[in-house]
This record gives structure tokens, sequence and C-alpha cells, in this order.
């Protein structure tokens, strides 16, 4: 008895997600860390975002782009800047030994949703959003794919309802991972099977955008500034359309980051698969050639795409 109690003891001391937390990533494939950071440290992060983006916060008129991927000039260590965030990643993976070691530092490449005039106070229904997708452009998808371990999305600012947050779909995950299932010869990063006609081009994003079409429950990651979402790597998602464009807050810095996990499978370059055209085997891929991912690797037929490119 007493030593079973000390087994139990041990473990709630060791985990980091309460158990509330933990069936909530177990029954959705997503889970919101609440206040894993400070206002005052998400301040340090977005300090010049403006400057950087050439616009002002109260001046819609100087909102030229919809969206903007920031590029990352500073780097931090997502251990310091969010403890409980950086904890939780690790138990959901299975301990700091199963992520790799760059996953833990993050850079200030935000992601800015400013919508657009003629969107503005019109919300579009989820199953209308045309950027559905499943993370990693860079390379074939299998079920067991090393490239991610999960998707986390920090909140450097308040995000309202409508306000700009990644629309989730935990509905279409399980599709996504019986495709992948159903799949062992891979696919690419738009879900077409290695053999398949459009196999080795970029291509439309039909697969996810009809997926998420069929669906019914949609989430907005929304929340506080410091929240910070932990997301299944198979988690079909999309940019939203801010609607409400709110001025200064409608800077949301979701910067999605994938935390690569190395699972069974080994990284496998999309290059060696398409570019090169001979249809390579998966094992012929170095373990590892991946790093960096998010900027990806740009195979031939990839190139310069942007929203997948995590
Ligand atoms: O802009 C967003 O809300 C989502 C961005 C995204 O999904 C990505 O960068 O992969
Ligand atoms: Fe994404």
């Amino acid at each position: 008895m007493g030593s079973s109690l000390e087994k139990e003891s041990k473990i709630s001391k060791t985990s980091v997600l309460t158990e509330a937390e933990k069936e909530q990533f177990i029954q959705h494939g997503w889970v919101k860390i609440e206040g894993a950071f400070t206002e005052e440290q998400a301040a340090w992060v977005t300090q010049d975002v403006w400057t950087r983006l050439g616009m002002a916060p109260d001046n819609k008129s100087t909102w030229n782009q919809e969206r903007v991927h920031m590029p990352g000039h500073r780097t931090f260590d997502c251990a310091k800047l969010a403890p409980r965030a950086w904890a939780a990643i690790c138990e959901i993976c299975g301990g700091e030994d199963k992520v790799r070691p760059e996953s833990r530092y993050w850079q200030d490449s935000l992601i800015v949703n400013l919508g657009t005039v003629e969107n503005e106070g019109k919300p579009v229904p989820p199953q209308q959003l045309y950027g559905w997708h499943v993370d990693g452009d860079f390379f074939v998808h299998y079920l067991d794919s090393a490239e991610q371990g999960l998707l986390v999305i920090p909140l450097f600012t308040d995000i309202v309802p409508d306000g700009g947050g990644t629309v989730i779909c935990p509905e279409a995950m399980p599709k996504v991972a019986a495709w992948l299932h159903d799949h062992p010869e891979g696919v690419n990063p738009r879900m077409i099977p290695r053999g398949e006609p459009g196999f080795e081009k970029e291509g439309p994003t039909d697969w996810f955008n009809s997926m998420a079409r069929s669906c019914t429950n949609f989430v907005e990651a929304g929340g506080k500034c410091g929240d910070v979402y932990l997301l299944h790597p198979l988690m079909l998602h999309s940019a939203s359309t801010n609607p409400l464009r709110r001025k200064g807050q409608t800077l949301y810095s979701g910067g999605a980051r994938n935390v690569k996990s190395p699972r069974k499978g080994k990284p496998t370059k999309l290059e060696d698969h398409c570019a090169k055209g001979d249809g390579g085997t998966r094992e012929s891929a170095q373990a590892g050639e991946n790093e960096g991912g998010r900027t990806g690797t740009s195979a031939k037929g990839y190139s310069g795409h942007r929203c997948m490119r995590t």
C-alpha cells in the first residue's frame, strides 16, 4: 500500500499535465497550456514587430498584407520562456530524450494575421476556408514520419473569437491517420499517394479542403497572450480570415512550430523521392537531413510554398 502511494506521488510529481489536460489531449488531439509565459515575455518577443512589418498597429491603411510569416531573427529557449509548455511538450512526446534538441529553440518568426478590407466584418464558416492542411511541405508523409512530433502554437497576443486565430479540425485527425495507414507507400504533402498522378507536383490542397468541408466540428485556437496550444502533428488546420481586424490586437502571433520527435520512421527528404524522379526508397534517406525543417528543404515542385512550410 505504502509503496503504491509512493509510486503514485512520484508519477504526479513528474507529470506536468493535469489529468484533465491529459484527457483533453488524448480525446481531442490538442490541449491549451494556459499562462505558459507572461505578457512581459511576449512583449520581448514582439517588441519590434510593427517596425519589422513596416506597418502601424493603429492605422489599418498600412496593413497591406493579409498574413505575414515573419522570418526569425532572434532565437530563445522555450524551456526558459515557457517552462510548463516545454515540460508538457516533453511529457506528451514521452520524455525530453524523445524530442530532438533543436525543437527547444523558438524564434520570433511570428505569424501575423491582418485580414483584408474585403473580409472585414464577414466571418467565413470554417468549411469555406481555403488554407486547410497538415504541416510538413518538405517530406513524404507516412503514418510514423519522424519529422513532426507536435505542432505548437504559442499566442504572443490575446486572440479573441473571430480575431484571427488558427482554426483546427480535430474530427479530421483520425481520417488523416487512416489515409496514411492505408498508404504505406507514402503520400506527398498534399496527401497524393506515391505512384498516382500529381505525386511529384505541388498541386492544390483539394484533399484537405474537401476533408474540411465534410466536417462539422472546428475549434479556433484563441486565448490569452501566453497560452500555448499543443496539437497532434496530424491535426488539420487553416489560417482564418480575421474578420474582426482589431486595431493593435490584430497582431496575433501564433508562430506555428513543429516539435520533431525521433519516432519510428527516419526523416524522409522529399527531393529524395520526387526531384530525382526515381521514387527512392524510404530507407535511403539520411536521418537528420531535415534539421531546421521550418523553412524546409525546398525540393523541386515544392518551392516557394509558404503556408505549409513548418
Ligand atoms: O496562420 C495561421 O493561422 C496558420 C499558419 C499555419 O498553419 C502554418 O504556418 O503552417
Ligand atoms: Fe500549418
